[in-house]
């Protein structure tokens, strides 16, 4: 080829950077290699941050929660096979969560991988992939590029948001097309998640039982604060009066301290409601599946959901309204004026004066300063700091240490509440809190069982290598739910359950340039977390808990199987 033929060419390394930056992605979360580096870089010289992983999970889960937060797709990039594969675990956990990501992966030549002749890093991956997402994608022609980003972007954000995977083979990461070829066949993509207007019908039906209900309460998904319909979610509840209850990543959505709020009744409304409205929020294991101790058989159910099979999954659906929220929410308030609701006088004072049983019972518990710290103590104090700093993002994970933060720690604004979420898994901190100190700007911090932190604590160097306004308290007791049982053989290795308890993770952030703290009374975390929030250095407090009080699988005990055999 002559100089000024090579010159007139591109490769789809580049294309696919001009077609993520014509569809404003300013972010990348990844982990180069083999047959990706090149693109990382050009992404780089284009002016998109590329952000780089220790573990490509973590910057999976770091694209993932950014798509969380701000409605766009986080792109995840990985290398081919294992790096494919340690990104997957993210992307099928965004899908679960209905977090829009995509995760783009390189992948080795297809003629060897379809012979299985032994390729390096060999594998399907878009067929490996399917199981897990809500859509695969893989191009195989250069020109292709345009039109599969767009259809990724669709997939991702429109409907129930989820994870897509999007496979670029060398072959086409390294093919050449003619630049202005190239440029014409990527797009800006036309309204990628289209406004899905409930049937009036529907709405009107929604209101009625609302209206007859006596005991009404709505409950807030993480459905309702990803569609960013805050002020009409606010004005509805307020203008009815209705009784509401959080689920854990909807905290905030309104202020936790609203005089509305339920969550202090929460096992009093669930069980007494006779109209429940789930809003963005789906009856499965974290609502006991609308079934059992927990619930009334005859409480009536309206459901405000995007995706129209989700209704009736668990317990027959009254009032389905099948929308996008911010539209529901519209047409709900629009019509509000035809259908008074006033939910019983009775049933708010019942609420009330359950809140105010519980709310006190908790207060004497939280009020103690054992030594060693203890949850409620530990948490108590965090509650206290974070209180004054209402914007911070609040990442959680753990058992103990993620049900006591849930009810302890009070939140104010919505989307600040970054956790577990539908599959209660771990190894979401880093990430999570890279993804949205990144995608925000904003302060976080992480509150982590030890056992949680270490699926993700690597990624410390990240935090410490971007200078990310991270603090970590790690909960150490020493233990996967408690750091005091024994090995039943009497041998000397370890309990299943047993972490080291002198382990110093305060130190391990120091190695990266950090600010570490050893944490053992509750002034100690109360000055290290205030340091942390006032300097916005990377900071990591080791928190130094009782290992003898943690409760087996926290709250979920009863989800471990039950044998009779002993
Ligand atoms: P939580 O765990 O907080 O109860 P889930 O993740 O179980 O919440 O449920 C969220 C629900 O919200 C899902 O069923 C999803 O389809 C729905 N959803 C997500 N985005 C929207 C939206 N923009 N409009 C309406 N429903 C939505
Ligand atoms: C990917 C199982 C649930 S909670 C937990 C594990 C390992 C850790 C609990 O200990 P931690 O908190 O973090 O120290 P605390 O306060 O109770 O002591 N692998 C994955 N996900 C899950 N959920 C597990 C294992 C689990």
């Amino acid at each position: 080829m002559s100089e000024e033929q090579v010159q007139s060419m591109t490769d789809g390394m580049h294309i696919i950077v001009d077609a993520l930056k014509k569809n404003d992605i300013d972010t990348i979360y990844g982990l180069v290699g083999i047959p990706v580096t090149d693109l990382a870089r050009h992404a780089q010289a284009q002016g998109i941050r590329f952000i780089g992983f220790r573990h490509e999970q973590s910057a999976g889960n770091a694209a993932a929660i950014s798509g969380y937060l701000t409605q766009k797709p986080g792109i995840c990039l990985t290398v081919s096979a294992p790096g494919f594969l340690n990104g997957l675990v993210a992307l099928a956990n965004a899908t679960t969560n209905g977090f829009p990501m995509i995760q783009i992966s390189g992948s080795s030549d297809r003629a060897i991988i379809d012979l299985q002749q032994g390729d390096y890093e060999e594998l399907d991956q878009m067929n490996a992939a399917k199981p897990f997402v809500k859509a695969a994608y893989r191009v195989n022609k250069p020109e292709d590029i345009g039109i599969a980003l767009a259809r990724a972007i669709r997939a991702a954000v429109s409907g129930r948001p989820g994870g897509v995977y999007l496979d670029l083979t060398t072959e086409v990461l390294g093919a050449a097309m003619d630049k202005e070829a190239a440029a014409q066949s990527t797009f800006r993509i036309e309204d990628p998640a289209p406004r899905q207007i409930p049937s009036e019908e529907s709405v009107r039906k929604a209101l009625k039982l609302l209206s007859e209900a006596q005991k009404p309460l709505v409950i807030l998904g993480k459905g309702a604060a990803y569609a960013q319909a805050d002020s009409a979610i606010r004005a509805f509840i307020e203008k009815t009066g209705i009784p509401f209850l959080p689920m854990s990543m909807a905290k905030g959505l309104l202020p936790d301290d609203h005089p509305q709020s339920a969550a202090a009744a929460r096992s009093f409304v669930l069980a007494n409601a006779d109209v429940v409205m789930l809003l963005g929020a789906r009856l499965n294991w974290l609502l006991a599946h609308g079934k059992g101790k927990n619930w009334s058989p005859q409480t009536r159910f309206i459901q405000l959901d995007i995706e129209p099979e989700e209704i009736d999954s668990n317990r027959p659906i009254s009032a389905p309204v099948v929308g996008d929220i911010v539209s529901s929410m519209d047409a709900l308030l629009k019509q509000l004026p035809t259908q008074p609701i006033t939910p019983q006088k009775q049933w708010i004072a019942d609420v009330a004066s359950k809140k105010a049983v519980n709310v006190a019972k908790m207060t004497a518990k939280l009020n103690g300063d054992p030594s060693p710290m203890g949850y409620f103590s530990a948490l108590r104090t965090i509650r206290d700091v974070l209180a004054q700093y209402k914007d911070v993002y609040l990442v959680n994970e753990g058992a103990n240490t993620l049900d006591n933060a849930r009810n302890i720690i009070d939140m104010y604004e919505p989307r600040k509440r970054l956790d577990t979420g539908t599959w209660g898994v771990m190894g979401i901190g880093m990430g999570y809190a890279i993804g949205a100190a990144i995608s925000s700007g904003k302060p976080v911090v992480a509150i982590e069982g030890d056992s949680a932190f270490g699926f993700s604590g690597m990624e410390l160097e990240t935090i410490c290598r971007f200078n990310l306004p991270i603090t970590i308290l790690v909960f150490n007791n020493g233990g996967v739910y408690r750091g005091d049982d024994v090995n039943r053989h009497g041998d000397h290795d370890p309990a299943p359950t047993s972490l080291l308890q002198s382990a110093r993770y305060d130190r391990l952030i120091e190695a990266f340039g950090g600010v570490g703290y050893h944490a053992t009374t509750t002034a100690e975390v109360k000055n290290a977390l205030l340091a942390g929030l006032t300097s916005q250095k990377p900071t990591l407090i080791n928190c130094v808990i009782n290992p003898a009080i943690g409760t087996e699988s926290g709250h979920l005990t009863n989800l471990n199987p039950k044998s009779a055999a002993k």
